[in-house]
């Protein structure tokens, strides 16, 4: 199709297109999880090869019929969505129903699908598409536990060498949420987690430190309604569940929306403040299992491939959202 048509009522800024960073991702939608992938599929800068699915807020089940969900609502059901792995690789399921409801997406109706699933496994999704792309050129962006892209690097090795880069949401330099210590993704699989920051492949770590910064405050939430789009009223329709959710259950004010400040890292990397940092994951049975260890003792070490966030440009990246959703507007 011509990059200029206009067949879907989108504008035409699709002509910057070719310019666009081509990006997979493996997620647990999750409320943050979909607001991550509109974000993706609205921002030009963007093309969104593929998404896997991985347990995590939910079970695999739910939360891989979430994603079809989401798809029909933000009008990108060409984009193949397969279903990952059901579990971590050794630590037993933990699903965060208290924050995500009993579907892993409660609050808005979620329409049913309106493609099939695509028939391979997530991991072979990834693998697919990192292998039958030009080297260099495809970036992994996870939201969920790291369990996929573990088994990815497990089963097809080359993968390593020929991502552009991975950009995950998880893990915290400081304070946990599903332990003092241990945030959700990485402590749902911390062994998965080890793989992950091990591999020979340049790695961001868009942590709790910056994404408890990315609030859907009331202003927010003003600036979305006025959208007024229904994608932006799902959106609207989510965050009141998931704000309730968060006051109940963590004594915050406004909910953080962890997932797409990982997608905005790709989008536009001045909305966050990255430091090079060698990174670590506890294995350990007992108290610090799953904690991620950021070494910021001075400068990294040569040859360092990790970054982790430590600031983020908070109005920059609300603003994305709400650009995104203007540009998706009302899909047919
Ligand atoms: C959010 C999550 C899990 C538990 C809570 N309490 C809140 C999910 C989000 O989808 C995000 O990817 C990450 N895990 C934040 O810890
Ligand atoms: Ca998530």
């Amino acid at each position: 199709m011509d990059a200029h048509e206009d067949t879907t009522g989108q504008p035409a800024d699709r002509a910057n297109e070719e310019a666009a960073r081509a990006v997979l991702i493996d997620c647990d939608p999750g409320h943050d999880d979909a607001i991550a992938l509109l974000l993706a599929h609205g921002d030009p800068r963007i093309e969104v090869l593929g998404i896997s699915t991985v347990a995590g807020n939910q079970t695999l089940e739910k939360i891989t019929r979430n994603a079809q969900s989401i798809a029909a609502v933000g009008g990108f059901s060409g984009v193949p969505i397969a279903a990952g792995a059901s579990r971590g690789l050794v630590a037993e399921p933990i699903v965060a129903g208290e924050i995500h409801g009993e579907s892993g997406l409660d609050g808005p109706h979620l329409p049913e699908a309106q493609a099939p699933l695509d028939p391979r496994h997530g991991v072979n999704l990834i693998i697919d598409t990192v292998m039958n792309r030009p080297a260099g050129s495809v970036t992994l962006v996870a939201t969920g536990p790291l369990t996929n892209l573990a088994l990815a690097v497990r089963l097809e090795p080359r993968i390593v060498e020929r991502v552009r880069e991975v950009v995950i949401m998880g893990g915290a330099i400081a304070t946990g949420n599903l332990t003092p210590v241990a945030e959700f993704n990485i402590a749902v699989d911390p062994e998965a987690a080890h793989i992950v920051f091990h591999a020979a492949w340049d790695l961001t770590m868009v942590g709790l430190d910056v994404t408890h910064q990315a609030l859907a405050t009331t202003e927010v939430r003003r600036q979305l309604a006025e959208v007024g789009t229904h994608p932006a009223k799902f959106v609207g329709a989510l965050l009141d569940f998931y704000g309730s959710a968060y006051t109940a259950e963590q004594g915050f004010e406004f909910p953080p929306v962890h997932d797409p400040v990982a997608v905005a890292a790709v989008i536009d990397p001045s909305v966050l403040t990255l430091r090079k940092a060698h990174l670590d994951v506890s294995l350990a049975e007992g108290p610090t299992r799953g904690m991620t260890v950021v070494d910021l003792r001075g400068p990294a070490p040569d040859g360092c491939r990790t970054s982790v966030a430590v600031g983020i440009d908070v109005e920059r990246f609300w603003a994305l959202v709400v650009a995104a959703l203007q540009r998706i507007g009302d899909p047919e």
